[in-house]
């Protein structure tokens, strides 16, 4: 039960979470502040006249919006930022107030005044280490979404499930959805993969050139989603089979973390409508392949959200465990070895304990001999 006194505690906590929250929604690119955080910024001079826009492109300084409730036949409005927003960055998805001239009109420019409150951030980090200058520098990959689409190829590029554990961790962490997509279903099977995550009942789609898109636009319908993963995983190739329209450049396979990346911008495309419904399909937003996820901005504690799996086994740690392996009262080595979770879930989860203090690159696949899977 949990008495007076504790409640305030846990009170004071999540305002104090709150306030983290809202400082760090300000930019898509900063450095972390030190202790001594900058005050808050004051309260802008609100525009009556503001007509909402949602942010779908954002190239240069322009901001590509539409009005909600616009149909796709509606163009779209340009805008650029209002200097009284300050520092504050906006980003795909985000949902804005536009004045000025949002005809949408060739040449026309209107500005973003306002930013709404988002109901979900998506961050990640240059690197793990919050200790280095690059482990500080946190970007917005999108606001609002509701569902990240890990999106993995069965071969060419390789999986790998250091990087889908990473990009669970940061679904979990930001409140968002994950499914797993595991493109080119025609080069390789599921099993291997599958297999990794059989105890978290991760909800996933397979996808090969010809095969029928319904199951996946059944779980896209209704939602803003956001696919995440390497270059090369067949991202833009699976938006343009959703999206007749959406012309997304499709590039080919280089060697995987090097080479030209095919997309350079996030971009949200409206899904087309379902034959038998009339409600909203939902949006998709296509992202640039990332070489690493990093998770500098994502707290140890909350790192272990990334594993549902793993949690439950934490219970007969002792106080404070960092739950490494170099614990050895740490319960998770018995919770394994007694079946519970698959020891290579435990393996990446203190590869990502070691790496957000510092202690070496785990993207090396070499330092996982044993599993091939299990780069990042
Ligand atoms: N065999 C096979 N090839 C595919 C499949 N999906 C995509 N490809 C190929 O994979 C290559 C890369 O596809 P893209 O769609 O450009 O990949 P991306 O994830 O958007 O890459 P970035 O924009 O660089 O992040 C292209 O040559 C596609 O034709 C698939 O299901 N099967
Ligand atoms: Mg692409």
């Amino acid at each position: 039960m949990v008495g007076d006194g504790d409640r305030q505690e846990l009170t004071r906590r999540g305002d104090v979470l709150a306030t983290r929250r809202r400082e760090y929604d300000e930019d898509d690119v900063r450095v972390r502040p030190g202790k001594s955080s900058r005050p808050r910024t004051r309260t802008r001079p609100r525009h009556e006249d503001a007509v909402d826009g949602f942010v779908i492109a954002v190239d240069r300084g322009r901001y590509t919006c539409v009005r909600p409730g616009d149909g796709p036949a509606v163009p779209a409005v340009t805008a650029m930022r209002a200097r009284e927003l300050g520092r504050k960055s906006v980003v795909v998805g985000d949902r804005v107030g536009l004045v000025g001239d949002t005809s949408g009109a060739p040449g026309a420019l209107a500005r973003i005044v306002r930013i709404a409150e988002r109901s979900s951030v998506l961050r990640r980090t240059a690197e793990d280490d919050a200790t280095t200058a690059e482990g500080r520098l946190e970007r917005v990959v999108v606001a609002n979404a509701d569902q990240l689409v890990i999106v993995s190829a069965l071969a060419d590029p390789p999986p790998r499930t250091g990087f889908i554990d990473r990009c669970l961790v940061a679904a979990y962490d930001a409140d968002i959805e994950p499914l797993l997509c595991l493109t080119k279903a025609d080069l390789a099977g599921p099993e291997a993969v599958l297999g990794y995550y059989t105890e978290l009942e991760l909800p996933y789609v397979l996808i090969q050139p010809d095969a029928d898109l319904a199951g996946l636009r059944a779980l896209l319908a209704g939602r803003i989603s956001v696919m995440v993963g390497h270059s090369g995983v067949g991202k833009s190739t699976l938006v343009n089979r959703l999206v007749p329209a959406a012309d997304r450049a499709v590039g080919v396979v280089s060697a995987i973390g090097r080479g030209r990346h095919t997309s350079t911008s996030a971009v949200a495309l409206r899904l087309p409508a379902l034959d038998d419904r009339t409600d909203d399909p939902g949006w998709i937003i296509d992202t640039p392949g990332v070489r690493s996820f990093g998770l500098a901005h994502v707290s140890a504690e909350s790192l272990l959200h990334g594993f549902p799996d793993l949690v439950e086994g934490t219970v007969d740690c002792p106080a404070n465990c960092p739950h490494t392996t170099d614990e050895t009262e740490c319960a998770l080595d018995a919770w394994v070895a007694a079946g519970r979770a698959d020891p290579r879930r435990l393996a990446s989860y203190r590869r990502l304990l070691a790496s957000r203090s510092g202690e070496g690159d785990p993207r090396e696949a070499e330092r996982n001999p044993g599993d091939p899977l299990a780069g990042s």
